[in-house]
């Protein structure tokens, strides 16, 4: 274990790839990693977008990753349940542009699906994250879909969030008000080539002016064509005006300590309810409380509730032992 770790240390890919599937299967070697790599963590600067399906967030994500390898960084790359360009779904041209990254060593490319992941999700990219910090990468760029309330979950994980939008983004706009905007850094109107890229522009400035989640910073709106790469220079120098912004008022410092207490209580919680699933085939008070609630002898809410405070042992037992002779009490 401490050879994988050591490997990922020296920016070994492979050993990277391969303690991120074991986080992502919850093999149990994957703790050992990443108490050993968490030392050499913290050097690495994340930025996270996130947006309606199709606002051209990949597209975004490339230019940057190309610009930071102009720049001589090396970036890693996760997608949170892509649709396009890493699965290969994509229109052929944003498959070849993201190809030259697959083939560029100093570029980390790893998509992750949420459906049929056992752990949680915002958790696991935290986690992944550290590894790429770990593994050497000076900037790691992270996309999710959606504008709900998942995906702000999975933004806690970034230093810097980005929301991108497109002129035909007037819906998202609503629902950017019920929630997204808290965590908005710096706003894109992305495809900013196509007609009523700087009406969106206006309707975003206005909507900001009417709140004061982030009374300290106010999150410029940027216009970008990711296509062409008009505005990602503009967009770069602007996360490092953020970056610079938080390092000074040491928001970063606390963002990034409510991040590793977030990921703490999320292996807490994640990590009970596998326990106790697999405690439900070997725990006989287990067994018979839940017997007794089907059968309407007890009531499940308050049965749920006397039962934690009987002080139940949620320690894993998967090779429970016979009472040996020497035993003690
Ligand atoms: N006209 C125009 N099209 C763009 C621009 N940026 C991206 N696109 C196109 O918009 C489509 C979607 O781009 P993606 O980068 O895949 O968008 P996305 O937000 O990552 O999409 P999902 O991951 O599926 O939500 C692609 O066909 C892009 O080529 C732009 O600046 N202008
Ligand atoms: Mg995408």
């Amino acid at each position: 274990m401490e050879d994988i770790a050591q490997r990922l240390l020296n920016g070994d890919q492979r050993a990277l790839s391969r303690s991120i599937s074991m986080l992502e299967q919850g093999s149990p070697e994957a703790a050992g990693v990443m108490k050993a790599i968490d030392p050499h963590t913290g050097r690495c600067y994340t930025v996270g977008i996130t947006g309606p399906p199709g606002a051209g967030k990949s597209t975004v994500v490339d230019r940057l990753a190309e610009l930071l390898r102009r720049q001589g960084f090396t970036v890693g790359i996760i997608a949170v349940d892509p649709t396009s360009p890493f699965s290969g779904g994509a229109f052929l041209g944003d498959r070849i542009r993201m190809q030259r990254h697959y083939l560029d060593p100093g570029v980390f490319i790893r998509s992750v699906a949420t459906r049929g992941q056992t752990g949680g999700v915002p958790r696991l990219i935290k986690s992944m994250v550290r590894l790429l910090d770990a593994a050497g990468k000076d900037v790691v760029l992270v996309e999710t879909v959606g504008v709900g309330q998942t995906e702000l979950g999975i933004m806690g994980v970034a230093d810097t969030v980005l929301v991108a939008l497109m002129p035909e983004s007037g819906d998202a706009v609503q629902t950017l008000k019920a929630g997204i905007m808290e965590i908005a850094d710096i706003y894109l109107v992305n495809k900013a080539d196509r007609d009523g890229a700087g009406q969106m522009a206006a309707a975003i400035t206005a909507m900001l002016q009417t709140s004061s989640s982030q009374p300290e910073w106010a999150p410029p709106v940027l216009l970008t064509a990711a296509l062409t790469g008009d505005g990602i220079e503009e967009l770069w120098d602007q996360i490092q005006k953020h970056r610079a912004f938080s390092e000074a008022n040491s928001q970063l410092r606390s963002r990034r300590e409510r991040r590793r207490e977030q990921e703490f209580l999320e292996a807490v919680e994640e990590e009970l309810g596998k326990r106790l699933k697999t405690q439900i085939d070997e725990n006989p008070e287990l067994r018979s409380a839940l017997e007794a609630v089907a059968a309407k002898g007890l009531e499940p809410y308050s049965a749920a509730l006397d039962f934690l405070d009987s002080g139940f042992d949620f320690k894993p037992r998967w090779n429970p032992r016979p009472p040996q002779a020497d035993d003690r009490g």
